[in-house]
């Protein structure tokens, strides 16, 4: 399926140079890879889309099935939380949303996020052992956004309708391919391995892994996920300050709670649970 839509805004919307080589991507081999998989059974692939979770989230209120995939090109308005933008320079990364219907209370979808989170740095760790998951949503190399998640959600009476997982990795970018303000905040995977990304692999692998884990969080709860993500966050034990809908917290990371949570110690030696909110490294992360 080809989407139509913004054809005529991709050129002019990439913010990148041509420093990086434009890596194919193989949608015949990811369904061959997936045709027997729940996630990525229906792939849908796009050249320049406005964001995969806008045509997920279209797909789903058409009555797509649990695991359908939606993967472009370039988005002309990729989105992060809270109305930022994702950068999405054309056939060098990866922009990707799945559809999902898990049984589940409409309170707990926000944990999704993790339980994806965790699958995204188990795949960018088969390339590289420098990446960490940075809570609540992004995967860091060396201190550097490598990927960021986006969980949307769709709802009826406090339950799950669906929900629109949206991943964004960035494979074979280059510093310069990133505006200026992200050049010292944004990785390419392709910097960290030292070689070009196989974008068809890292697809497959990642699908593959988001299933495990998805199938394993439904099958035994959040408990089972919980100290696999804790054994790969870059946070336990730094010094954070986070800014939580206005609300500053200061103080050091514990872990995470049952529910998700950041748990934290703040300076009057109290624990303190935040549930969201943007996270800055006091000391960095050397
Ligand atoms: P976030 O709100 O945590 O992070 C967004 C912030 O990350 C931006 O404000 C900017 O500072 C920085 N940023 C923007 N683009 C990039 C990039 N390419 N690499 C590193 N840092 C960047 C994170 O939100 C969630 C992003 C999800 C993106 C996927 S792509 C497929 C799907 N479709 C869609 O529209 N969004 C998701």
């Amino acid at each position: 399926m080809v989407f139509p839509e913004d054809q005529n805004a991709r050129e002019s919307h990439s913010p990148v140079s041509a420093a990086t080589a434009h890596v194919p991507l193989s949608i015949e081999d990811i369904r061959h890879a997936r045709a027997l998989a729940r996630i990525g059974r229906s792939v849908h692939y796009g050249d320049s889309v406005t964001s995969t979770n806008s045509l997920a989230s279209q797909l789903a209120r058409d009555g797509a099935a649990d695991g359908t995939v939606v993967i472009a090109e370039t988005q002309t308005k990729g989105r992060g939380r809270l109305g930022r933008s994702w950068v999405s320079p054309p056939h060098r990364n990866l922009y990707l949303s799945v559809v999902l219907r898990p049984p589940l209370a409409a309170s707990a979808a926000p944990l999704l996020t993790l339980v994806a989170g965790l699958a995204v740095a188990e795949t960018v760790r088969e390339w590289t052992s420098r990446a960490a998951i940075k809570w609540p949503n992004d995967v860091l190399i060396d201190g550097r956004k490598v990927a960021g998640i986006l969980t949307e959600l769709e709802a009826a009476e406090g339950q799950v309708s669906f929900v629109i997982l949206g991943i964004g990795v960035n494979l074979n970018v280059a510093a310069e391919d990133f505006p200026l303000e992200l050049r010292d905040r944004a990785i390419g995977l392709c910097m960290a391995a030292g070689d070009v990304i196989d974008r068809t692999a890292f697809t497959t692998h990642l699908l593959s892994r988001l299933e495990e884990r998805y199938d394993q969080f439904l099958r035994e709860g959040f408990a089972a996920i919980r100290p696999l993500w804790e054994g790969l966050s870059c946070l336990s034990g730094r010094r954070v300050e986070i800014d939580s809908g206005g609300t500053r917290h200061t103080g050091v990371v514990i872990g995470l709670g049952a529910d998700g949570s950041l748990r934290l110690r703040d300076t009057a030696g109290q624990e303190v649970s935040i549930v969201a909110g943007d996270v800055t490294v006091i000391d960095g992360y050397a």
